[in-house]
This record gives C-alpha cells, structure tokens and sequence, in this order.
C-alpha cells in the first residue's frame, strides 16, 4: 500500500500539467484493443486448460492395497456420517456404530457417506481427506484411504450452531484385524447395553 501510495503521488507530482504545455495524447487505434483482449483471451484460457489438467486426480478414487481388509474384495468400505448438533456419528456396514472416533482399518479404501439430521456441517480431518459438507436431505461423499496407523484430528469447518467448536471427531487408523475386533466390541457393547434396557421395562422401571 505504501509503495503504490508513494509512486501514485510521484507520477501525480511529476506529470501534473504545466501551464502552457500541451499534455501528449496516447493514440492507439483499434489494433492495441485486439492485441489486449486477445492476450488475456489466451490468458484465461490457458489457467481453464490447466485448471482442468491439474485437478482431474480430485475424481479419483483410490482401490484398497493388499494389507487391507480382505473381506471386502477390493470394494471401498462404506461409513456413513451423520452430523448432528453437536456430533458425529458413524455407522459401520455390519450395524456397529461410534459416535466422535471413526476407526478404520489401514490400507483400505473408505467411502464415507456424509449426512445430516440438522443444519450443514463440514466433516474436515484435513490429513486424510480433503473438506466436505453434510447437507441435511443430500449425500456427499468422501473418499480416503492410507496405510498409516496413527490417529487424526477433525476440526469444525462451517458455523453449525453455538457448539459448533466442540464439534470435534478423530479418525483411529488400525490394522484390518483390530478393526474386525473393534467392530466385535461395539456390537457385544451394543447388545449388552440394549438388553439392559430391555430388563428395565420389563421390570416396570424404566431408565
Ligand atoms: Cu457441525
């Protein structure tokens, strides 16, 4: 700004009309209008061409490796995540379901289902995947896969409401074995936790 500043008011100074003078006329023609367009013409098209070019691998989608999960035969592992005040959710192929840690197994292709019971919510673990938004009533989809076993953090991306900040989730990357056996627990978990209820109501005292 001080720079642009400083030469406006050099060029202001040093061309302002003298008495006298007559200030010199900068004729063209139409030729200089053709050269111009034409040129930014180019421009334009050529940043389109290679817009195009350089971002035509965001299509892709990746194929599980050999040391991922075997049962699947080559086919993503689909999740669904459903964003909630304040929340995620996911729900794994077999009923199993987590809320806040998504845990998938390494060097597996993972499609991620994104949804919405509420407003839009982003699903942003920007080390995995890139950023994308859970649109009540719409699907998106996300597509990752990587072979490091380590855990990753998601932030909240989009203003989804006054707890949109803890809106937090973590991705747990693990070998495809114990991912089969975090899947066991969770349905054991949640068998246990639903017959509980069940013995409730059926004793009269509900929870
Ligand atoms: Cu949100």
């Amino acid at each position: 700004m001080v720079v642009v500043t400083v030469a406006l008011l050099y060029v202001v100074r040093r061309f302002r009309s003298q008495r006298g003078a007559e200030p010199r006329q900068l004729l063209s023609g139409r030729g200089l209008q053709f050269r111009v367009g034409g040129f930014l013409t180019l421009f334009a098209t050529l940043l389109f061409v290679l817009g195009v070019v350089f971002t035509d691998n965001a299509r892709e989608r990746p194929t599980s490796g050999e040391a991922g999960l075997a049962s699947l035969k080559g086919e993503p592992l689909k999740i669904k995540a459903t964003g909630q005040q304040w929340l995620w959710r996911y729900d794994y192929p077999n009923g199993a379901f987590s809320y806040y840690k998504l845990v998938v197994p390494a060097d597996t292709a993972v499609e991620l289902e994104l949804l919405s019971t509420d407003v839009v919510h982003t699903w942003n673990v920007s080390d995995l995947a890139r950023k994308a938004d859970a649109v009540p009533g719409k699907t998106n989809r996300v597509f990752f896969i990587t072979d490091d076993e380590d855990k990753f953090e998601g932030n909240s991306a989009t203003l989804s409401g006054q707890s949109y900040a803890a809106m937090r989730t973590a991705v747990e990357v693990v070998s495809p074995e114990e991912y089969e056996d975090f899947i066991e627990t969770q349905n054991e978990e949640i068998e246990a936790a639903e017959d509980r209820v069940n013995g409730l109501i059926e004793s009269g005292d509900t929870p």
